[in-house]
C-alpha cells in the first residue's frame, strides 16, 4: 500500500476534525494545543496562521509534526497544512488544504510533493460537486452558521449537507459554527463528520471536548 493509500484510509475512516488556528492559539502554546487534540481522539489536525511568515509558519509546523505521530500504529491521526503547499514536504504533513481562491487542486497536489491529501473548502452545492470533479480527497462544506472564525462568509445552512452528501461520494466535513449546542442539528441534517475550530480552541478541557463530540458523532454513524 502506498503512502497516499494509507493517508485515504485514515481520511475514510475521519469524523472529528480539528483546526489549530493561530488566531485563537499563541504559537507558544500550539504544541500544548495539538498534544491535547491528539489526546481526545481528533482525526485530523490542521495548522491555520493566516497571518505568520512561512518561516514561522515551517516552524510551528515541524513542533507539531513532532507532537502528531506519523509512522507506526501510532500515526492515526493525519496532519494537514493550510494554504502553503510549498511548506508540505519540510514539514512532513499529510496534506494540504485550499480554499476556493487558492490554487486548484491539482497544482496544489503536484506543489506539496504529489502522495498527499488535498482538501478543499466548498459553499454551495455546485462547488462541492466541482471539488469532486477536480479531484479533491475530501471537502470542507459551510460555513453551516455564522462564525467569527470566517467573518466575511455568509451561513449556508443546515439544508446544503443533505444536498452535498446526495451528490458528492467524497468525505465531506461540516464546518462553521459547529459546537455542542449546533451538533445535533447538524448531525439531523445528515452531517456524519465535523471540523470544530472555535468551541473545542476555546474550550476548558479540550481532550473531554472531543471525547464528547466524537461520540456524538460515533453514534449518529
Ligand atoms: N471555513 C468555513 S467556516 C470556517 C472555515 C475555516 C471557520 C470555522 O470555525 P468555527 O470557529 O468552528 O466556527
Ligand atoms: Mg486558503
Amino acid at each position: 500500500m502506498t503512502a497516499l493509500d494509507q493517508r485515504l484510509q485514515r481520511l475514510a475512516r475521519a469524523r472529528l476534525y480539528a483546526i489549530v488556528d493561530t488566531g485563537y492559539v499563541e504559537p507558544e502554546r500550539v504544541p500544548h494545543v495539538t498534544g491535547q487534540l491528539v489526546l481526545g481522539g481528533a482525526d485530523l489536525i490542521q495548522l491555520r496562521a493566516k497571518k505568520l511568515s512561512l518561516i514561522a509558519i515551517a516552524e510551528l509546523g515541524k513542533k507539531m509534526r513532532g507532537i502528531i505521530p506519523s509512522e507506526g500504529r501510532e500515526a492515526r491521526v493525519l496532519f494537514i497544512l493550510n494554504d502553503h503547499p510549498e511548506l508540505v514536504s519540510e514539514m512532513g504533513a499529510d496534506g494540504i488544504h485550499v480554499g476556493q481562491d487558492d490554487l486548484s487542486v491539482a497544482e496544489a497536489r503536484a506543489r506539496a510533493g504529489g502522495d498527499v491529501i488535498v482538501g478543499k473548502s466548498t459553499h454551495s452545492l455546485d462547488q462541492a460537486i466541482a471539488a469532486e470533479k477536480e479531484s479533491a480527497d475530501y471537502i470542507g462544506v459551510g460555513p453551516i452558521y455564522a462564525t467569527p472564525t470566517k467573518p466575511d462568509y455568509a451561513p449556508v445552512g443546515t439544508a446544503l449537507i443533505g444536498q452535498v452528501s446526495s451528490a458528492v461520494r467524497v468525505p465531506q466535513f461540516c464546518i462553521g459554527g459547529i459546537d455542542e449546542a449546533t451538533l445535533p442539528e447538524v448531525l439531523a441534517a445528515g452531517a456524519r463528520r465535523v471540523v470544530i475550530v472555535s468551541a473545542l480552541l476555546q474550550s476548558g478541557d479540550i481532550p473531554a471536548y472531543c471525547r464528547r463530540v466524537r461520540k456524538a458523532l460515533e453514534a449518529n454513524f
